[in-house]
């Protein structure tokens, strides 16, 4: 063995010497009962925004046993705005938190038998699960797609699996000790006067943190709040005849031609006795309806119009479908997954779902789906799908 070998372990002790311990974080923020409040908050967000991400997923991949309502017909506005604002809200929060509970990663023994290693075990999938759905749900809704190296809605939910798994184990864990912190009897930190924020400011300024990015926004859906919402990437009310579009015309990838008013033509067909083809003059002689529907789009924008058109019914009554028939709704549009969007019996039948041609009293715009597009209550605006040519019954 040379010399050095043998200082081997010295030195090694010595660099653990120098590590931080526990003792070392001074601040008295550090504390159970911070940490227990932020983990309620943060705790009832990331429920709020999973339970409401499994709604958004359910639409967008529909189980085979269960067919989604197409009523109330508000309800995916309310829920799909609630994931995006949970979201956001969490992003302070588990800052917080991870600041908060920092040093017990430095506590020793580091395991104290197979509880805690499987508890603490468990933080890898929640810490690394947490950070991942956070930033992968922020940079889709700020269209920065490239770190995506994969498709997001799977890597996002299979993601959210894992997390709110992960989350389970260590509720279960911390709940004698959250409560003991939340107790009326359990001691506090007390913060020396002039030693900086107390508890209750920095909780406060998590609060405010979180409130102010919500608000910042949450305009983005509530329309009355869009001029404090200075991080929307989207506003209800900037767009083409006054609203905001995704995919513009120009990006569809449709021929000029194909949306010709004078060579228009829609297809109904599929399972129908009597195939339909409807030119644009012909969809403007049927039975016009009206009615007043959000589209609400998965990254959390929405807004809610005027629109008139030809009911989806109508024209399956006309080819002579089946009662309980479905179909999918087609768009000129050639690539890309949301070109086609399906209509379970429900939401075809739904006196609501129309192949609108217009949009608050006007034609729509090339950007709204000119000449046709759909459009039902709730429903992801994903499906709300545009420049439709083509109904295919099942
Ligand atoms: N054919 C087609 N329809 C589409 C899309 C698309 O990419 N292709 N995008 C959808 C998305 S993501 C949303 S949110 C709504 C937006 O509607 P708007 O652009 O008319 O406001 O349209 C939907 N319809
Ligand atoms: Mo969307």
């Amino acid at each position: 063995m040379s010399n050095r070998d043998a200082r081997l372990p010295e030195r090694l002790a010595g660099v653990r010497d120098r590590l931080p311990d526990e003792e070392s974080f001074t601040s008295p923020l550090h504390s159970t009962r911070t940490a227990a409040i932020l983990g309620i908050a943060l705790g009832i967000a990331f429920t709020t925004c999973f339970l409401t991400g499994l709604v958004s997923h359910a639409h967008q991949h529909p189980p085979s046993w269960f067919a989604l309502p197409s009523r109330p017909a508000g309800l995916y506005r309310i829920s799909q705005s609630l994931h995006v604002a949970t979201g956001i809200a969490s992003i302070p929060l588990l800052l917080a938190k991870l600041w908060t509970v920092f040093p017990l990663f430095w506590k020793r023994p580091a395991v104290a038998g197979v509880a805690h290693a499987l508890e603490r075990l468990s933080l890898i999938p929640l810490v690394a699960g947490s950070v991942f759905l956070l930033f992968t749900g922020t940079i889709n809704i700020a269209y920065w797609y490239s770190p995506m190296t994969f498709f997001f809605t799977a890597g996002h939910y299979w993601a959210a699996w894992l997390t709110i798994g992960a989350l389970i184990v260590h509720v279960s864990a911390k709940s004698s000790i959250t409560r003991l912190a939340l107790s009326a009897r359990a001691p506090d930190a007390v913060v020396p006067a002039g030693a900086g924020l107390g508890r209750r400011g920095f909780l406060a300024t998590i609060a405010a943190t979180a409130g102010a990015l919500t608000l910042a926004t949450v305009g983005q859906t509530i329309g009355p709040l869009r001029r404090l919402s200075v991080l929307a990437p989207r506003l209800p009310d900037r767009g083409p005849q006054g609203y905001p579009v995704n995919r513009a015309f120009s990006a569809a990838g449709i021929a000029a031609e194909d949306v010709d008013a004078g060579r228009f033509t829609l297809t109904v067909d599929g399972n129908v006795a009597e195939p339909l083809r409807l030119t644009l003059e012909d969809l403007r002689q049927l039975p016009q309806y009206e009615t007043t529907l959000p589209i609400q789009c998965v990254e959390g924008w929405s807004y809610s119009a005027r629109w008139r058109g030809v009911r989806v019914r109508d024209l399956l009554a006309q080819a002579g479908a089946d009662q309980g028939a479905q179909a999918t709704v087609e768009s000129l549009q050639r690539g890309g997954i949301y070109r086609t969007s399906p209509l379970n019996r429900d939401q075809a039948h739904d006196r609501d779902t129309l192949l609108a041609l217009e949009l608050d009293g006007e034609p729509l715009a090339l950007d709204h789906g000119f000449p046709l597009r759909l459009i039902a209550p709730n429903r992801p605006g994903v499906q709300q799908t545009k420049w439709i040519n083509k109904v295919v019954v099942s």
